[in-house]
């Protein structure tokens, strides 16, 4: 491989972020953002950032296996073709299904959407983009007549207002929420939240709508009602390109302020501010996320925004419209290809007679899909009944992140075949037949689409590890297997692209949004020199920034948008007596989804370690929980078991838990255990951010802290949950129980072998426990044990793991704590600088007041920004300095 910088694109979040790769020669890679991409102009987040310490091959899956045995890459394919065939052969192609990810490349998800719908002819190919994006796509077609993001990232910077409607942006688009911070310095923009709970996002907004979850159609159908009633409204661009805003509009009168108010439990004084706002400025933006999508309620959610924007003509200028933020990096690109079940390809639709016509010819197909296949929560209730007999999951972990996520995993566990394409060893991949290894990031090519429709390159830097091979490769090979080689003859990731530009070009003609006829047949050479561009691009036009709308020209067969009417409808899941409380779950700063690459630097698991639950101070008075015990979370499906947070940034009567724990690194952390699969009866869309649940303390008769060399075992504990540490591993455990022996215990579960020496300390009194071990006068490990959460240095025990330690220092890590001249860290803030929340109390106490005076001293919080906010708690300091116009937080 060249030791030149590679220009490839981060394989996180939807941004898209342009990444300047280097391998190091041990496996890893030096990271920094380009500064050419216009997504991020050098600027990277802590996981961007991080990326080269990522790359290590523990748990990578290197050679395919069949049965849990290692075989060959023929071996492995002949199977899945034969179980394929003989499946379709037996009970018709509805009976196999395909289970995707907006992480796969457009070149991947192009290939296997073609062989589901063209050649096996079912439609059944989902998606967790399902779980993602569903409710836009299905707002966006009901309004657009297309699934269009019609705006670019600029708008946010040229906007004066910027709604974040269930988006934590601060922590999930990190770097697009640094370019809205920094245009707000000039610019004065006001930024208005809209999230039950307060985030780092709210923190940094003019105002926070704390709204009662699932209320988002009330407060905006009221918006569009105080439109009307205020001349809000551009009648011109309603009578042009509209269609229904008077039937739309007789329904959202149905929340005049009070009902408003009512509906969503905010200050009438608020609503109105917020109104008043949106009114009088012009140049709004709307950024949306998965508090609008993941609701039983989600497709009226994004129409109710829309709908707001039509009625403006607030659609497609420069610093003006909806913008729904993509989450995977190439969730956008999953919804153009087809991955979907319900469309077909390129933004053609499924239920199109003529579009599948188009389809087919190009493909010279031997059928294709008629109707819509079966939507994730669907697919998965026919795997569990048996309609669904033969399934591949490829770069998706669905045992942890589908709701009733362990109906999910029984459901797989009894599939007669299932094929698995993963990089690394997960809940999913436990449960697979036949287990292919694919080339992860940095070793594959292919492109991807960002939020703001804009399509960049991944190129490989480092070599793929063992067997593994690119997803497009292993799909086509299984292709070719059915009997159906000519159609995937690709020989290159160019080829296909180049292929599916065709497609999207093919008797387009201006009738469909999407078009990349510029890249038809594209060279492998072109490939390798492709710039980042947004789309369309249709042949022969160079890169442009492209917006839609702004003249209308909509995708309905009269080119008009529809108002969509937005009745009301109370979220699927009922509080009761059993099921008291509602629980909402989402993201942390620095993990991605279920940890598989972003647990692996300690970098990443510095800020939050653990899964947790957060509780409002009423709440957990009345439970009888206290900070840092554990609590236990239940619902009609399953149980959880996390850390307790109590804080006033959660509402009464919520919780909210992180998404991202498994079984790899907790003993109950998996959420998706825990919540309901009530779906929106458009999109499909599960409900992920509301559930009934129960909450009480665990009743723990004693805790420990751990560090040690080895990952641990922790078999035995009731709780446990672990995560790396600088110089080895960290745990968390907990038990109903106190063991028999505690030195055997502590023994056992440190993993360290027998060739350790180990010194004891018995506290009978305080009922706390403590060993030690060394190995050859190296620290390698810490058992602390107490009868309530354990108060100790964790982070600086962490850090000395390794270390060579003298016999008068033993004492200082028996006694769990530094001297007083060596100070503990403390938990990560700032992961890109590494510095932890002692070192920047210190400097405040020392007299840095700002969150600036503490980045001069420190460098915290001065690259990605993302944890600016909590630095400002720390420091006691505002979020951010005043600025022109901000003034609206004091004004309230
Ligand atoms: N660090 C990090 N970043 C990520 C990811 C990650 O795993 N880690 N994943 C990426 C992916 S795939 C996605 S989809 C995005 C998701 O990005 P976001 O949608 O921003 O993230 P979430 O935390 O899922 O949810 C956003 C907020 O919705 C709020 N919410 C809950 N219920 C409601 C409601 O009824 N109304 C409103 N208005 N708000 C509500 C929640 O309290 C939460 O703060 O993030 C992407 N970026
Ligand atoms: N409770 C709750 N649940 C949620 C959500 C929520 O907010 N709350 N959010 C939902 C959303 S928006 C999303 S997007 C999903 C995400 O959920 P998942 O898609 O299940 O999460 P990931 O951990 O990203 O899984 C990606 C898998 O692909 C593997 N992988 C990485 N690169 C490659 C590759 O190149 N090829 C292959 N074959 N595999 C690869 C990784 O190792 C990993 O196992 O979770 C959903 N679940
Ligand atoms: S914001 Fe962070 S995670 Fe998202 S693409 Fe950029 S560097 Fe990657
Ligand atoms: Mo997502």
């Amino acid at each position: 491989m060249s030791e030149e910088w590679t220009r490839t694109t981060c394989p996180y979040c939807g941004v898209g972020c342009g990444v300047l790769a280097r391998p190091r020669g041990d496996g890893g890679a030096e990271i920094k953002g380009d500064p050419e991409h216009p997504a991020n102009f050098g600027r990277l987040c802590a996981k961007g950032s991080a990326l080269g310490e990522t790359l290590s091959r523990d748990g990578r899956l290197l050679r395919p296996m069949v049965d849990g045995a290692e075989t060959d890459w023929d071996a492995a394919l002949d199977r899945v073709a034969r179980r394929f065939a003989e499946t379709i052969a037996a009970h018709g192609p509805d009976s196999v299904a395909f289970y995707g990810s907006g992480q796969l490349l457009i070149e991947d998800y192009y290939v296997a959407n073609k062989l589901m719908k063209g050649f096996i002819g079912t439609a059944n190919i989902d998606t967790n983009s399902r779980l993602c994006m569903a409710s836009s796509v299905a707002g966006h077609r009901r309004a657009f007549g297309s699934d269009t993001v019609p705006g670019s990232y600029r708008d946010l910077e040229e906007a004066d207002l910027v709604v974040l409607a269930g988006s934590n942006l601060a922590w999930c688009h990190p770097v697009l929420f640094q370019r809205l911070l920094a245009a707000r310095e000039t610019r004065g923009t006001t930024i208005v939240a809209i999230d039950p709970r307060a985030t780092a996002t709210t923190a940094a907004a003019d105002l926070h709508l704390a709204i009662a979850p699932g209320a988002d159609v009330a407060l905006f159908s009221g918006l569009l009602a105080h439109l009307a009633e205020t001349g809000g409204v551009d009648l011109r661009f309603i009578a042009a390109h509209t269609v229904g805003f008077e039937p739309a509009l007789a329904e959202a009168r149905a929340f005049d302020l009070a009902a408003a108010a009512r509906t969503t439990e905010l200050a009438p004084e608020a609503l109105t501010a917020f109104y008043d706002l949106f009114a009088r400025t012009e140049r709004v933006v709307t950024v949306y996320s998965q508090g609008v999508n993941q609701s039983s309620a989600g497709t009226d959610k994004v129409n109710a925004i829309l709908n707001c924007h039509l009625a403006t003509g607030r659609i497609g200028r420069p610093g003006m419209g909806p913008f729904s933020v993509t989450g995977q990096p190439n969730a956008m690109g999953g919804r153009e290809v087809g991955g979907l079940a319900n469309m077909l390809a390129a933004h053609m639709d499924i239920d199109n007679p003529e579009h599948r016509g188009i389809v087919q010819a190009f493909w010279g197909s031997p059928t294709i899909a008629a109707k819509p296949g079966l939507k994730a929560v669907d697919l998965f209730r026919a795997v569990e009944d048996g309609r669904v007999k033969a399934l591949w999951i490829m770069a998706t972990n669905p045992v942890d992140s589908m709701p009733e996520a362990n109906r999910v995993r029984e459901a797989i566990r009894n599939c007669p075949f299932v094929v698995v394409s993963d990089v690394c060893a997960t809940d999913t991949t436990a449960l697979a037949d036949v287990l292919l290894p694919s080339a992860a990031w940095g070793e594959k090519d292919g492109t991807v689409t960002n939020s703001e429709r804009r399509m960049s390159r991944q190129r490989a830097f480092l070599a793929p590890p063992g067997e593994a091979l690119p997803d497009w490769r292993q799909v086509a090979e299984v292709a070719a297997r059915l009997g159906f080689g000519d159609a995937f003859a690709h020989r290159s990731p160019a080829g296909i692209l180049g292929e599916y530009a065709r497609l999207t070009a093919t008797r387009n003609g201006g009738r469909r949004d999407l078009d990349l006829g510029a890249l038809a047949g594209i060279s492998d050479a072109e490939y390798d020199a492709l710039t980042p561009f947004q789309w369309p691009r249709r042949a022969g036009e160079a890169p442009a920034e492209t917006r839609f709308f702004a003249n209308g020209g909509f995708y309905h067969a009269d080119r008009k948008a529809r108002f969509v009417s937005t009745p009301f409808r109370v979220p699927a899941a009922r509080t009761s007596v059993g099921f008291p409380f509602i629980l909402n779950t989402g993201r942390i700063r620095d993990q991605w989804h279920t940890m598989t690459r972003t647990a692996k630097t300690p970098r990443l698991t510095g800020h939050i370690g653990e899964p947790f639950v957060e509780i409002h101070p009423a709440d957990a008075e009345a439970l009888g929980v206290k900070p840092a015990d554990l609590a236990e979370i239940e619902s009609a499906h399953g149980r959880a078991i996390l850390r307790v947070v109590v804080t006033e940034r959660q509402r009464p009567g919520s919780l909210f838990a992180p998404m991202h724990w498994t079984d790899q690194f907790a003993s109950q952390g998996r959420i998706d255990a825990v919540t309901s699969s009530a779906v929106d009866p458009v999109s499909g869309q599960p409900e992920l951010k509301i559930t009934a649940v129960s909450a009480k303390r665990f009743q723990a008769a004693w805790y420990a802290f751990a560090v040690s060399r080895a990952p641990f075992e922790t078999d035995g504990a009731d709780y446990f949950a672990r995560a790396p540490a600088r110089g080895g591993w960290r745990a968390e455990l907990a038990g109903l129980e106190e063991p028999a022996d505690w030195t055997a215990f502590a023994r056992k579960a440190l993993a360290l072998g027998e060739a350790i020496e180990i010194v004891a300390y018995h506290d009978a009194a305080a009922g706390q426990r403590r060993f030690v071990a060394f190995a050859a006068a190296t620290f390698a490990g810490a058992f602390f044990v107490a009868r309530e959460p354990v108060a100790a240095a964790r982070a600086w025990l962490g850090e000395r793991l390794g270390e060579r330690i003298a016999t008068e220092e033993r004492l200082r890590l028996l006694a769990g704590r530094p001297g007083a001249d060596v100070r503990d860290r403390g938990a990560t803030v700032c992961a890109c600088f590494d510095v932890g929340r002692n070192e920047i109390l210190e400097a405040a106490a020392q007299g840095c007041a700002t969150v600036a005076a503490v980045g001069a001293r420190l460098e915290a919080g001065t690259n990605c920004g993302s944890c600016r906010g909590e630095i400002a708690r720390l420091v006691g300091a505002e979020a951010n300095a005043p600025r022109p116009g901000g003034g609206l937080r004091k004004a309230l």
